[in-house]
């Protein structure tokens, strides 16, 4: 059997605003579109995805938040109705999600035996994270290929940004190997935004964008740099500058989705291609992607 690969890794922050704003069959709200540079961004890379030959797509999520241990989605499908717990307004989604567990159970192993304490999720009742369904949704609207989700154990609470930084690198390596070992083709999603001070009013209308703009310009500048040392290939160097980023940013990062899938991927030196940036209720939401693959990796902004 030949070795499994990761063949992209994607930056897919969640806002749920934005499946809001794609107005899909399955999200019940309906809305008059907004955060276009975002979307168009996000259609971009599906796109680009609708040509890479893969077969499943692997995502870490803020939003499934464990405290003992690293947990993985574990039944073939799971199918219910997701709302947001804050935006019940904008995102009230059916899903029907369909699961590679055999790849699950394998980064499960491979996660143990790097000695992370892991379990599955057997329970049929679960409710399937926004973050997961956001970020999926966007990359692959068709869901014709299954996922396999990673729940983000909270280190940066129990212990530190560094920590969590070390613990999520670990995790990333043991992912890698269960790849190669799979013979699969993989799609890595790192799911969250960057910097992620937000609004505490929400406008009358969530899609007015003539109220959506940067928060605050500290923020913004963290932002940059990161996006600067994203496109110059200094993945190494962007990971290690992250515990202090995610502190002064209180950034998305702290669950550890970026440092899990630069060190699968073994810190790409390479540029990441841009597809957009843009604010969403004031945090800064990034769509990029790493392409081992230089015959096919474009500079698209
Ligand atoms: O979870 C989120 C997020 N990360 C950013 C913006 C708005 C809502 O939800
Ligand atoms: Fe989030």
């Amino acid at each position: 059997m030949p070795k499994g690969e990761i063949v992209l890794g994607c930056l897919a922050p969640h806002p749920p605003h934005v499946v809001y704003a794609e107005n899909p069959e399955q999200n019940e709200p309906v809305s008059e579109g907004g955060w276009e540079t975002l979307r168009w961004g996000y259609n971009r890379l599906a796109r680009k995805l609708k040509s890479i030959d893969y077969d499943a797509l692997v995502i870490f999520t803020p939003h499934w938040q464990t405290y003992i241990g690293t947990h993985f989605l574990g039944l073939p499908e799971f199918k219910s109705k997701s709302v947001d717990p804050v935006f019940p307004n904008i995102f009230r989604y059916n899903y029907d999600i369909k699961v590679d567990v055999d790849l699950a159970e394998k980064m499960r192993e491979k996660a143990s035996e790097h000695g992370i304490i892991t379990k599955m999720m057997r329970n049929q009742d679960f409710r399937v994270d926004y973050g997961t369904i956001t970020s999926c949704h966007m990359l692959n609207p068709d869901w014709d290929k299954p996922i396999v989700t990673i729940s983000s154990n909270r280190n940066a609470h129990y212990y530190s940004a560094e920590v969590m930084n070390e613990q999520a690198a670990a995790l990333g390596r043991a992912c890698a190997e269960a790849i190669e070992e799979s013979g699969k083709k993989v799609v890595m999603i790192s799911s969250h935004s960057l910097s992620h001070r937000h609004f505490v009013t929400e406008s009358p209308l969530p899609e007015d964008m003539s109220k959506e703009h940067i928060y605050n310009h500290s923020q913004y500048v963290w932002d940059m740099k990161l996006v600067d040392l994203m496109r110059e290939g200094k993945m190494r160097e962007l990971i290690d500058i992250l515990p202090e980023f995610t502190e002064q940013t209180i950034a998305e990062t702290e669950a550890g989705g970026l440092t899990w899938m630069m060190a699968a991927m073994g810190f790409p030196d390479y540029s990441a291609e841009i597809y957009g940036y843009q604010s969403v209720i004031g945090t800064g939401n990034l769509v990029a992607a790493w392409d081992p693959n230089s015959v096919t990796r474009e500079i698209v902004l």
